[in-house]
């Protein structure tokens, strides 16, 4: 492929003298030891950086750890603590000869000072933000000392809160001061209907000093102005800081790209833009699409030869669009890349801990290694957490996960003021900044929920607003979400990027509410709706829906060790479910399919499979409606302490039945025989580019394996096609076979290879006529990992297989074992397996 670059338009800065010879630029690194104290106190401790104070606490043997039990409860009194960190630094010679020293701390948790040798350097006051300060004047060679001191968000806002004269909602702050929307600081900190109050303070993210002289790239984005299969349209926006008017070359080259250009800078900031175009431009696509292939280019800053600093970014070139446009059926609500229609299959995500700095690497690559494996092509970073570390986008844009980013507000209202709009600017500048070259960064959202809390969740009333005061409020929210936010992606250049101001944009009030936009709909929970109710509640984008579930018993253990715990109605177990409704939403719903469990354990399992069975029925209606729908983002991926949530993967990255059945739903095709009113369905839905010829084999088989019915089509599937194949009445159907205790098999195949399978039962499990059996096993070792043969003369119905050990992953679980098939199972694990080690249990089981 031959690509052209064009130089169209270069900045002209006025030229002057070439400065002296510098010595190299030089990052010093300040993580890893610092110790700290509580305000007040004598005794320094050991600390670390990144952190935070709960965890240094933990860390020194000096707190509990704080999800076990109630614990969470004995932590409260550190936020209302001040906290120093300090350590010392050596600064060279040469390092010190530098025009500049740049402390930069990524993340400051939250209210504090930061002093070098006894000066103060700068004040933070926004978790959000990046902060930097040149400190060459108070700096020294040899020996420095470095303090950060914070103060308790409690007591930093109170006076804010009490001068507010109304109180703002902020109905998941667990404290009675609720004055978490006072805070720029991660609003799950404060509690969450998912996780504990833990609210941190510390230097959450690393923090290093840059010594520089002369000039510096201190920012590169490439602006995507039109991209499209024959060209892409450019433009490099290098943003330089000089210390004093010179004479220089930006550099830029890489794959497709290479430009030289002469440059005069002045001193201060300033900004070059270098326009060029690429011919027939390689395309990032997302999962499913294609390669999210990416161009590495890279920017160079030349003083007489010498390179003065670098730049290099990863770019992936793609078009994404956002169509909100009336229809046939009311306001449509779907992404486009690269000019096709994409229906989203994915999650929610959450922070994957209260305690961030523990997140370690391998944890960001077993999260999206789960995303990808479940066949998602998109994650919703949810408002309530923070804006992410740069690996999760950087996992995202290599995997081709399209990120639909929430700026961080969520089920509140914030008292917007001068001050507040100032604080929120810089977040905004600082991590759409950060942000704005992804190429999976699909869609900019203002916020979660708070229109559709402001006007449905009766808080007017409930906070006794007087007119000027819900004025007040608004006026507040829209200043926000629809002045502040676009005009700042503007001013970025984030033009071609879709941005809303919220989500959902419909509420799931009434029906017709469903033809609309993006929809969250929590009928099924909040409102104690049955799952039947997710068959026909499906909106033009399904943003957020879920069932909570408890994470398996491995998981309970690390949390309530004790089996006086283990009931539903113990301490701890209340403690840990954060959700008003309680656990008894779980119990009820599970005894609608499920039998009665007997024991804690049973019910652990069966909450499982009954969140799996409810959310699996959303995501096949959802599939199902491709068209009137374009996507589906249940409620949530992961877990921030371990307890019951909505999530499809533990705090330990276990796997819940549900993550297993959302990976074959998601797959880019399904077949799916459902029951929809009086009829027996079934449907094949492609998502493929292309169209596929293959074998359908229908056959319904009864517990034991007898073939009571069979057929099968050859059939071809157009790209992008839903196609109902079969329709009968079930009645008739059922007549024909004789018995409602059968289960109906279809599977998928394409020159012989199975692309999908289905199964549908006519009862729901707890009426099944399951037999107890012991399931004939085999265990061998193949490779690296173990492979566990199954198989049984009778159905057997959601086998869970769990082994006793850290980091055990199952190629599969909780199936269902068919009469007269094996099944086969990869186990990963570094235990030395046997057969013994193999625990089981399945619905047959507790009948
Ligand atoms: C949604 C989310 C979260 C919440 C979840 C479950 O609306 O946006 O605020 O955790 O519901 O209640």
């Amino acid at each position: 492929m031959k690509k052209y670059i064009y130089l169209i338009f270069l900045g002209i800065f006025y030229s002057c003298t070439s400065p002296l010879a510098n010595p190299s630029p030089e990052t010093i690194d300040l993580n890893g030891d610092w110790k700290f104290r509580q305000v007040g106190k004598e005794q320094w401790v050991k600390a670390s950086v990144p952190g935070v104070v709960q965890l240094d606490l933990l860390n020194a043997g000096l707190i509990e750890d704080p999800f076990y039990g109630k614990n969470e409860e004995e932590m409260w009194w550190i936020e209302l603590e001040n906290w120093e960190y300090e350590r010392d630094f050596e600064l060279t010679e040469t390092q010190y000869a530098h025009d500049r020293l740049d402390l930069t701390f990524e993340g400051v948790d939250t209210y504090a000072d930061v002093w070098v040798n006894e000066v103060k350097v700068l004040s933070a006051d926004n978790m959000f933000c990046t902060w930097t300060k040149d400190f060459k004047s108070c700096a020294k060679v040899g020996k420095n000392t470095i303090k950060v001191v914070f103060r308790s968000p409690q007591k930093e806002k109170k006076a804010a809160y009490d001068a507010l004269g109304y109180q703002l909602p902020a109905g998941n702050d667990a404290a009675e001061l609720k004055i978490s929307p006072f805070v720029r600081k991660a609003p799950y900190h404060f509690g969450w209907d998912w996780g504990p109050r833990l609210v941190t303070m510390g230097i959450w993210r690393p923090v290093s000093i840059e010594a520089w002289s002369e000039a510096k790239i201190q920012d590169l984005y490439f602006e995507q102005k039109e991209v499209n299969a024959n060209r892409a349209e450019i433009t490099a926006h290098v943003e330089l800081e000089a210390n004093k008017e010179g004479e220089y070359d930006l550099v830029l080259n890489g794959e497709g790209l290479s430009m030289k250009q002469s440059i005069q800078t002045k001193k201060g900031e300033q900004t070059y833009r270098l326009d060029f175009e690429i011919e027939n431009p390689k395309l990032w696509w997302s999962k499913g699409l294609g390669e999210p292939f990416r161009y590495d280019w890279k920017v160079e800053l030349v003083q007489k030869g010498k390179v003065l600093d670098q730049k290099e970014e990863k770019i992936g070139l793609r078009k994404i669009e956002l169509i909100q446009e009336p229809d046939e059926i009311g306001t449509s609500y779907y992404f486009k890349l690269n000019g096709v229609p994409v229906f989203m299959k994915g999650a929610n995500y959450i922070p994957q801990d209260n305690i961030i700095p523990r997140v370690k690497k391998e944890d960001y690559e077993r999260v999206i290694n789960n995303v990808v494996a479940a066949n998602m092509n998109m994650l919703r970073v949810w408002g309530g957490g923070v804006y992410e570390d740069d690996l999760f986008y950087e996992l995202c844009d290599q995997n081709g996960i399209l990120v639909w980013q929430d700026f961080m507000f969520a089920c509140g209202m914030y008292p917007v003021n001068d001050a507040f709009l100032e604080s929120v600017g810089k977040e905004l500048d600082d991590n759409i900044k950060r942000l704005r070259n992804r190429a999976s960064i699909a869609l900019w959202c203002g916020n979660n929920e708070m229109d559709v809390a402001w006007n449905n969740w009766g808080w007017q009333k409930q906070f006794g607003y007087s007119k000027k005061d819900s004025l007040e409020i608004i006026t507040g929210y829209q200043k926000l979400f629809d002045e502040l936010i676009p005009s700042k992606l503007q001013e970025l250049n984030v033009r071609e990027r879709p941005y809303v101001p919220t989500s959902p944009l419909s509420n799931w009030g009434t029906a017709e509410n469903f033809n609309h936009k993006s929809m969250h709909y929590w009928g099924v929970w909040h409102g104690k709706e049955p799952f039947e109710n997710y068959k026909t509640n499906v909106g033009r984008f399904m943003s957020e829906y879920g069932f909570q579930s408890f994470p398996e018993m491995t998981t309970v253990q690390a949390f309530a060790k004790d089996s006086s715990q283990w009931d539903l109605e113990s301490e701890v177990m209340k403690h840990h479910q954060k959700s008003y409704i309680g656990n008894g939403m779980i119990l009820e719903h599970l005894e609608t399919y499920f039998p009665k469990p007997k024991t804690f354990e049973q019910f652990t399992y069966l909450s499982q499979l009954t969140q799996a069975l409810g959310i699996g029925m959303a995501i096949e209606s959802h599939r199902k409606a491709k068209g009137h729908c374009m996507g589906t983002l249940y409620w949530q991926l992961n877990d921030c302490w371990p307890g019951p949530s909505w999530s499809s993967v533990d705090y330990y990255g276990r796997w819940k039945a549900l993550h297993y059945r959302v990976r074959d739903l998601y797959k880019d095709v399904v077949v799916l025989i459902s029951k929809d009113r009086d009829l027996l369905m079934g449907t094949i839905i492609s998502d493929k580019q292309e169209a596929l010829e293959g074998k359908l084999d229908l056959t319904v088989y009864d517990l034991d394996g007898k073939v009571l019915w069979e057929n099968s089509i050859n059939l071809k599937v157009e790209s992008n096609q839903t196609w109902v194949f079969m329709r009968y009445s079930y009645k008739k159907f059922l007549k024909k076979l004789k018995t409602k205790h059968a289960f109906f098999q279809s599977k998928f195949s394409v020159d012989g290879e199975l692309i999908t399978e289905h199964i549908h039962y006519f009862k729901n499990p707890k009426d099944l006529k399951l037999k107890r059996v012991e399931p004939k096993l085999s265990l061998e070792k193949v490779g690296d990992a173990y492979e566990l043969k199954i198989s049984t003369p009778t159905l057997i119905k959601n086998l869970f297989l769990t082994i006793d050990a850290e980091n055990v992953q199952y190629s599969d679980n909780y199936f269902d074992v068919l009469p007269n098939q094996e099944k086969t199972i990869r186990i990963e694990t570094t235990k030395s397996l046997k057969l013994g080690d193999i625990e089981m249990m399945s619905v047959n089981s507790l009948k």
